[in-house]
């Protein structure tokens, strides 16, 4: 493959505490990447898309801890591209993303990315520029920390979860504008009516319909672009990825999610997984048969195959309008039984930000301001819970909280606990309220009400911890990514929350982040959801007044991706 042309010993000098100058060894890697134009096959539809080095996906970068990496992109497009190296903690300059970071890489031009590589664990990268991402520029980063691993494996696959659609990015998000229900096929239909009638009666379901109406939404609506086929590694389920093993092995899979709009519910029947890493950062592990991995995020899970026999790695997307399929198996060809998705869940008025029994972060001070008058009359007692247990990220009583197919232990973000913590933990110097907010109907996607060309720029200090509040008061669900500095999730663990860098905040919630402000310049903060950033669930952050901020021009506004 093409991931390294040269990589060097280069000598470097460091200074030590004696102010001797003592030279040591750098490791240094020089990687080159080509933006192309290529033809993606997913065993239902052939389409063209954009790759780097020829490919959709394009190749797993794979660094050292502590290493100093040079990475030429060159633009073989005729458009304006970037790569943005998602959860890395780099210099902004780097961090890709155009009239935030820098300028972006016109066509024919190459461009050179050059920094310290200072963590560890599963990343991926992506194009920042218009549909690009969408339209398949993604690839995947594995980088091998200094410090021997927290646990065992003997063999390390990635797992790159995509949704790929027929229709480029730039006309779904035209189709998007002028019908917002325009790949939303799974609406109630008039039979689904009848049936509810007969359950709930005529009464209940008339008026549970029209409310559904007044908020513009459907019950169905989980997935606003269905019609894609989700692939692993670039393969669609016939085509069926597989990864092989030796019985008994421990195998860990790096699953990532890089698909445009899919979030999928991850299980492998048969065997457990062991959950070792979020986003990235080593967590105490935690044993589940099913997790739900949100657009942008990374887990990283051991699993222990004994028998001598294939095992499907199953990735049913959340909306249960689609499925991911790949095996592990002792040898090629092996298959196992493709299990039946589960049923598809539907919005519940908890969903809405009807119930008010919620709250992650125990505060209730904020509930949305809805309009509660035409909802009289409304039994919220009979509400679909599917989970077993509570999952405290999801409103009580939603249709989207999760439960395992197999009846056992589904991951929450509760279980999430930092293996080592990156920061001291302290107290929050400031809350900043962050509501997610939206129009379906016409298709904006805003914070606060306000979309991203309408917005000031999100001013931090440098140094100051600041606790993001997250209000969704949308029906969907968004995973909020702060691009160049952590976001520590609190699941109430205090200096055990885990660190990430996507934040998926389900409807009718509220979640609570830290981020402590170590990283000056200028970073992007947006829904990872390719068509809510783009409608404008968007700001720009700037951090003032770290060491070298005299330099840095926050004025240039700029209209995202
Ligand atoms: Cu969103």
């Amino acid at each position: 493959m093409t991931k390294t042309l040269m990589r060097a010993l280069s000598l470097g000098l460091m200074t030590n505490m004696g102010a001797t100058l003592l030279p040591v060894l750098v490791y240094a890697g020089t990687y080159d990447l080509t933006v192309d134009k290529v033809l993606i096959d997913t065993g239902e539809f052939t389409k063209e898309g954009i790759g780097y080095n020829g490919k959709s996906p394009g190749p797993v970068l794979r660094f050292k801890e502590g290493e100093e990496v040079t990475i030429n992109v060159a633009n073989n497009l005729d458009e304006t591209t970037s790569i943005h190296w998602h959860g890395l903690i780099l210099p902004y300059q780097m961090d890709g993303v155009p009239k935030i970071s820098f300028p972006g890489i016109k066509p024919g031009e190459t461009f050179t990315y050059k920094f310290p590589i200072v963590q560890s664990g599963t990343h991926w990268f992506h194009s920042h520029s218009e549909f690009q991402e969408p339209d398949g520029a993604y690839g995947s980063i594995v980088i091998e920390p200094k410090k021997k691993e927290p646990f065992r494996f003997d063999r390390d696959y990635v797992v790159q979860f995509t949704d790929k659609h027929p229709h480029s990015g730039k006309r779904i998000m035209r189709n998007l504008k002028m019908a917002a229900d325009y790949y939303n096929r799974k609406q109630q239909t008039l039979s689904d009516f009848f049936s509810d009638v007969k359950k709930n009666g005529f009464g209940e379901t008339v008026t549970g319909r029209m409310d559904w109406g007044g908020m513009r939404m459907m019950a169905s609506d989980i997935e606003d672009v269905q019609g894609f086929t989700p692939l692993i590694n670039g393969m669609g389920p016939d085509q069926n990825w597989t990864g092989i093993f030796t019985p008994k092995e421990r195998v860990r899979l790096r699953f990532i999610n890089s698909s445009a709009m899919t979030y999928f519910d991850v299980r492998i029947p048969g065997l457990k997984m062991t959950v070792v890493a979020g986003d990235g950062n080593y967590v105490q592990p935690v044993t589940v048969d099913e997790l739900r991995i949100g657009v942008a995020e990374t887990y990283d899970v051991i699993v222990r195959p004994k028998e001598d026999k294939a095992y499907t790695i199953f990735g049913a997307s959340m909306g249960r309008t689609a499925y991911a399929r790949g095996t592990l198996a002792p040898r090629e060809g092996m298959v196992a039984a493709i299990p039946e998705m589960t049923e598809r869940p539907l919005l519940t008025m908890a969903d809405m930000g009807m119930d008010h029994g919620n709250m992650v972060g125990m505060d209730h001070s904020s509930m949305k301001k809805m309009d509660h008058s035409n909802m009289k009359g409304m039994d919220h007692s009979n509400m679909k819970g599917m989970g077993s247990e509570e999952d405290a990220f999801y409103a009580v009583g939603s249709g989207l909280a999760p439960a395992a197919a197999n009846g056992g232990k589904f991951l929450s973000y509760s279980d999430l606990k930092a293996q080592k913590p990156i920061y001291e933990h302290r107290k929050a110097t400031r809350e900043i309220e962050l509501r997610l907010t939206g129009n379906m109907e016409r298709y904006i996607w805003s914070i606060n009400g306000v979309k991203y060309e309408d917005a000031e720029p999100l001013k931090l200090q440098y140094g100051e911890r600041v606790r993001f509040k997250f209000v969704n008061e949308t029906m969907m669900t968004h995973p909020m990514h702060l691009h160049g500095m952590w976001s520590i999730l609190d699941v109430g663990a205090g200096k055990w929350n885990p660190a990430k860098h996507t934040i998926s905040v389900a409807p009718g919630t509220t979640v609570y982040s830290e981020t402590e402000v170590d990283a000056e310049g200028q970073w992007a903060f947006h829904c990872h959801l390719s068509y809510h950033a783009d409608a404008g669930m968007f700001r720009k952050v700037v951090v003032e007044g770290g060491p070298k901020s005299a330099s840095l021009n926050s004025s240039e506004e700029g209209v995202l991706q």
